[in-house]
C-alpha cells in the first residue's frame, strides 16, 4: 500500500475537485438567478483586453470569439486544477487554498458585474469550499487502519482517494447536466415569449412596399432573415431577463422620468422601417453588417413625452447586462427613424438581436446606438461614455459609406463568358446614388442599382461582365447622396469604421 499519493493521483485529485468546483458554482447560480462563476469571469476579461487583443479574437474567431473564450477559461482552468492537484499531493492545504483563491475571484468577478448584488459571490463560494474538501480527503494523509500489529503513524488512503474522486467525478457531471438545463429552460421559456407574435397596432405606421426591382437575384438578399442576421454583443450568455417585470427607464436630465413595461411598449403608436444596421468592427469586405425592417416606438415621441432638457448633449443607453451606448441627442430628434425596436423582419425581436427592445438609429454604428436588451434611456453629457469609448472607439460613430462585392466571392474560378458581378452598397442615411465597378485597372463601369426603398436601407447592385480567360481583380465603390465617393485608402476599423475599396480577385478559365 502506497503511504503518499503520486504525482497523477494529485493530478486526477485536482482536476475532480476543480471540475466539482465550477459545475457546483453554476448550477448553484443557475438556481439562485445570479451570474455564473464562469461568465462572470469571462466577462471580466472580456471588459478588460486591449483592444488589440478583441479585435484579433474577432479576426481569428469571427462570431465565435465567445465560444472561443469560454474554452479558453475552461482549459485554463483546467491546467491551474492539474498543476493545483499535483502539488496538493505533496501539501494538500495549498491545493485546498489554491482553489480558494479561485472561488476568491469568481466571486469578485460576479459581484462586480452589472446588475449584481452580494448574493452573487454565493455560487463561486459554494463551489470552492465543495471542491475544496473534495481536494483534502482525496489527498490528505492520516493515521490509516493497516492489518498486523503495527499502526502506521500516518499514510495516505488510495481507496479512500479512488471512492472520493469517482463520487465527486459523478456528482460534477450530475450539477453539469443539472445547470445546463436549467440555463436551456430559462434560455427556452425567453425564446418561447419571442415567438408570440407582435400584438396589432392600430396605429401601425408601416413601411412603404418594398418594390420588386429593390430586391437584385444575388448572394445578399435585400432583407437578411434574422436567423442568418449577424449578431455582434459581449453577453456571453442572454441577459436574464423576466419580461413581466422588464422596464425601460427614461431618465436624467428629463422633465418627466418615465418607465415603460413591455405592455406599454406593445400599446404604443408603431412604425416599421428598413433601416441597414452595421458594426464598426466591419472590415472592408465584411459580413457584419445586415439590412432589416424593423417594427418599433419612435424614439422621438418617447422623448417628447419625457421633456428632454436642453442642457441634454446624449442619449445614453444601457442593456440589462450593463453594456452601454450613446449618441448626440438630436439624433433622436432630426426626423431619422431611431427607434426603440420591439420586432424585425415580421416577428417579435429575437433573444440574439435584443427582445424584449433595442434601440436602432439609421446612419450610427451599432457600438453607439444599437443597445440589445435596453433597459435604460439616460439624457445625460457628454461626460459619460459608452461601453467602447473608453476601449479606443470614438464617441461619435456615423456609418461610413461602403461597398461590397457577393458575387463572385474572393478567390473563386469562373468560365468565360457572360457573369455577374454584384453585392450591396450603404451609407445609411444619406442614400446611396451610384455603385461603379473596376476590372483590372481600366474604367470605372457603372452598376445598376437596386430600388431605393430608402436612404437608412443598403442597396444591390449588379454589373454584367463579359469574363476573359485569366486572373482577374475586381473592385467597388460607391458613391452617397452627398456626393461623396469612398475613398481607396485602407484604413483599420478603429477607432470609427474602416475605409477602402473591396477588392477580390478571380481565376476564369
Ligand atoms: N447589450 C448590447 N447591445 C449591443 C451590443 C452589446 O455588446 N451589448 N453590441 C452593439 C454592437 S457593437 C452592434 S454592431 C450591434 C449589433 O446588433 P446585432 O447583433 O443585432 O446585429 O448591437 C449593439 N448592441
Ligand atoms: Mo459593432
Amino acid at each position: 500500500m502506497s503511504t503518499s499519493p503520486s504525482r497523477r493521483d494529485g493530478a486526477v485529485a485536482g482536476i475532480v475537485a476543480g471540475a466539482l468546483a465550477a459545475t457546483v458554482g453554476m448550477m448553484m447560480a443557475a438556481i439562485i438567478d445570479v451570474v455564473s462563476p464562469i461568465d462572470a469571469v469571462g466577462s471580466t476579461v472580456i471588459d478588460h483586453v486591449p483592444r488589440s487583443v478583441k479585435e484579433l479574437a474577432i479576426r481569428w474567431f469571427g462570431t465565435n470569439d465567445k465560444v472561443a473564450l469560454r474554452a479558453g477559461i475552461v482549459v485554463t482552468m483546467g491546467i491551474f486544477a492539474v498543476v493545483l492537484g499535483i502539488v496538493a499531493a505533496r501539501r494538500v492545504w495549498v491545493g485546498v487554498a489554491g482553489i480558494g483563491v479561485f472561488g476568491i475571484v469568481g466571486a469578485a468577478a460576479a459581484v462586480g458585474r452589472p446588475g449584481e448584488g452580494w448574493s452573487a459571490a454565493v455560487p463561486s463560494i459554494l463551489g470552492a469550499v465543495i471542491g475544496g474538501s473534495v481536494l483534502y480527503l482525496s489527498l490528505r494523509s492520516r493515521p490509516i487502519e493497516v492489518p498486523g500489529p503495527s499502526k502506521a503513524p500516518l499514510g495516505w488512503d488510495r481507496r479512500r482517494f479512488l471512492v472520493t474522486s469517482g463520487a465527486a467525478a459523478m456528482a460534477a457531471a450530475t450539477a453539469a447536466v443539472v445547470a445546463g438545463s436549467l440555463e436551456k429552460g430559462r434560455v427556452e421559456t425567453l425564446r418561447k415569449a419571442t415567438r408570440v407574435p407582435l400584438p396589432e397596432t392600430p396605429t401601425l405606421d408601416t413601411a412603404a412596399a418594398i418594390p420588386a426591382g429593390a430586391t437584385v437575384d444575388t448572394a445578399t438578399p435585400f432583407l437578411v432573415p434574422n436567423g442568418k442576421f449577424y449578431r455582434i454583443d459581449t453577453a456571453l450568455s442572454f441577459p436574464r431577463i423576466d419580461v413581466k417585470k422588464w422596464k425601460i427607464s427614461v431618465k436624467g436630465m428629463v422633465d418627466n422620468p418615465l418607465e415603460i413595461t413591455y405592455a406599454d411598449l406593445l400599446a404604443l403608436p408603431q412604425v416599421e422601417r428598413v433601416v441597414t444596421l452595421c458594426c464598426v468592427s466591419n472590415d472592408v469586405g465584411g459580413s457584419y453588417v445586415g439590412n432589416a425592417v424593423w417594427r418599433g416606438v419612435l424614439l422621438k415621441d418617447i422623448l417628447d413625452t419625457a421633456g428632454v432638457k436642453s442642457s441634454a448633449q446624449q442619449v445614453y443607453s444601457t442593456s440589462a447586462d450593463g453594456w452601454t451606448s450613446g449618441f448626440p441627442v438630436e439624433l433622436a430628434m432630426d426626423g431619422r427613424d431611431a427607434m426603440i425596436a420591439v420586432g424585425m423582419n415580421g416577428a417579435t425581436l429575437p433573444l440574439e438581436h435584443g427582445y424584449p427592445a433595442r434601440l436602432v438609429v439609421p446612419g450610427l454604428y451599432g457600438y453607439v446606438s444599437a443597445t440589445k436588451w435596453l433597459t435604460t434611456i439616460e439624457l445625460t453629457t457628454w461626460d459619460a461614455e459608452g461601453y467602447w469609448i473608453p476601449r479606443g472607439w470614438s464617441q461619435m460613430g456615423p456609418v461610413k459609406t461602403q461597398s461590397r462585392i457577393d458575387v463572385p466571392r474572393d478567390g473563386n474560378s469562373l468560365t468565360t463568358g457572360p457573369q455577374k458581378i454584384a453585392g450591396v452598397a450603404w451609407a445609411q442615411h444619406k442614400g446611396i446614388a451610384k455603385v461603379e465597378v473596376k476590372v483590372d485597372g481600366g474604367a470605372w463601369q457603372e452598376a445598376t442599382l437596386g430600388n431605393d426603398v430608402s436612404d437608412d436601407a443598403w442597396r444591390q447592385w449588379v454589373l454584367d461582365w463579359p469574363a476573359t480567360k485569366g486572373p482577374h481583380t475586381i473592385e467597388v465603390r460607391a458613391t452617397d447622396k452627398t456626393g461623396y465617393t469612398q475613398t481607396d485608402e485602407r484604413t483599420d476599423v478603429a477607432p470609427d469604421g474602416a475605409t477602402g475599396h473591396h477588392t477580390i480577385m478571380v481565376d476564369v478559365s
